[in-house]
């Protein structure tokens, strides 16, 4: 292995560790570019899924480009770190019961990259941190191995290189953003930041900017925020509106016709393994100065009981217009269990929350309809039935739409003949 002193350098194998919904497609992209990559993941099912060519994750042409980049001998995935000219960190970074963040997954990596790092290495964390974690890294390694020198000693003439770089890509469009978007690079010293600028420049076409770790740690933490502190906007706005017996979709519409206001849609709640955690990082560190986006998470997370009241207000209006009928008498159809519209992922979906909880309080029949699931979920197996459209629309007496999924938003308007409607997401409000 080649020690990366200079800046001329050439990257020629990059190591990922975790090969998630980030770390995977970063993994396969680069080696798209024809570099050798090496990556790790402690799940040995992954390890194998992936040098068979295949893939564990849901995420459009992944699989073409992962197939393609093992097949050609560009992609292997191993259990145990080997030695690289760089080792790009994507492990997840979960929040503990009284939502501070768990970092323990981080110095895993750490601890196992740290065996075969050599003089000139560079390490990028990618994983949402809070801010301070990717000088907590550099010290767990520097703990690990006293025979290199470190940025935060040496800044400039360490021997191992630090970055912090976060990914910004969205769900469903993962390989075009990560091209395509502009990359933060927050290096633990300048000369960090410009080799890691080098590693990014591989693969992205996006603008690379540059700044320093903690800065860059928490953009990405307030790029989550924002938009979770603007849905939340949106989602009080849309309980305010129901009270005030005004259409919600039509006032956002109106408002957004002003040149500086860009209001965004309200929904069940919001999901997703991002969106909902992140704003945590920033409130456990300064919970006495994070009203807004403290106030923008107990919003966000009460949507999914405001739905439940207005379920719960629709059955007695069902009952109103049919008197030879009782609550174990109604069914309910529940549209879309995914977290957002036209992926698969379930993964902290208000929906599901919100279908488990009416399964709590609801003795009739409850139908969900997913198009993207071939199976319902283990935990909702015995509680719901898998319908199509077609069933829920014989059989339902209410149905609830939870996700604006491109199948619900081709129905026409007038679909619903024989049901009340409890509409999250203004599936045919287009004004
Ligand atoms: N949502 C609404 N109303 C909206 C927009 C979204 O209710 O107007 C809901 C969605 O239905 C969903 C949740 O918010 O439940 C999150 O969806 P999303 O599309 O806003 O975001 P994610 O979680 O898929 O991806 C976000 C992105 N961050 C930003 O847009 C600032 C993405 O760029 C990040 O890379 C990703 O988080 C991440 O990994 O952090």
């Amino acid at each position: 292995m080649l020690e990366n002193t200079n800046e001329q350098f050439q990257f020629t194998r990059i190591s990922v560790i975790g090969l998630g919904y980030i770390g995977l497609p970063t993994a396969a992209i680069i080696a798209s570019r024809k570099v050798q990559v090496i990556g790790v993941d402690v799940n040995i099912d992954t390890v194998n899924t992936i040098n068979q060519g295949n893939i564990h994750i849901v995420e459009p042409e992944l699989d073409i480009i992962v197939h393609a980049s093992v097949t050609e001998g560009y992609l292997k995935a191993t259990i145990q770190p080997e030695a690289a000219d760089a080792f790009l960190i994507a492990v997840p970074t979960p929040f503990t019961e009284g939502y501070h963040p768990d970092l323990s997954y981080i110095k895993a990596a750490v601890n196992a990259i740290a065996l075969v790092l050599i003089r000139g290495n560079l390490v990028i964390l990618e994983s949402t941190s809070p801010v301070g974690a990717t000088e907590q890294m550099a010290e767990w390694l520097a703990l690990a191995r006293p025979d290199l020198t470190f940025p935060q000693t040496h800044g400039d003439n360490s021997d191992i290189r630090i970055a912090y770089c976060p990914e910004r890509v969205l769900p469903g469009h993962v390989l075009r953003e990560l091209v395509q978007n502009n990359r933060v690079i927050g290096g633990m010293s300048s000369k960090c930041s410009r080799i890691a600028e080098k590693l990014y420049k591989i693969f992205v076409e996006g603008e690379c900017i540059i700044t320093n770790a903690r800065t860059a740690e928490m953009c990405k933490l307030t790029e989550n925020s924002f938009r979770d502190v603007n849905i939340a906007f949106a989602n009080e706005l849309s309980m305010i509106c129901d009270r005030l017996n005004i259409n919600v979709w039509e006032l956002i519409n109106l408002a957004n016709h002003h040149p500086r206001v860009n209001i965004l849609k309200p929904g069940p709640g919001v999901g997703g393994h991002c969106i909902a955690v992140d704003p945590w990082f920033i409130i456990s560190q300064t919970p006495d100065l994070t009203e807004v986006i403290g106030a923008a998470r107990k919003v966000n997370d009460s949507k999914p009981k405001w739905v439940i009241e207005k379920i719960e207000s629709t059955i007695a209006q069902v009952l109103k217009l049919n008197l030879d009928k009782s609550r174990k008498d109604i069914t309910i159809a529940c549209f879309g269990l995914a977290f957002k519209a036209d992926i698969d992922d379930l993964r902290e979906s208000p929906a599901i929350e919100i279908v488990k909880d009416l399964a709590k309080i609801h003795p009739g029949r409850i139908a969900v309809i997913e198009p993207h699931i071939k199976e319902i979920p283990v935990f909702l197996k015995d509680v719901v039935e898998l319908q199509t459209i077609t069933q829920a629309l014989e059989e339902s007496d209410i149905a609830v739409i939870l996700v604006d999924h491109k199948a619900f938003r081709e129905l026409p308007k007038n679909i619903f003949k024989n049901q009340l409607v409890v509409d999250t997401r203004g599936l045919w409000q287009i004004y």
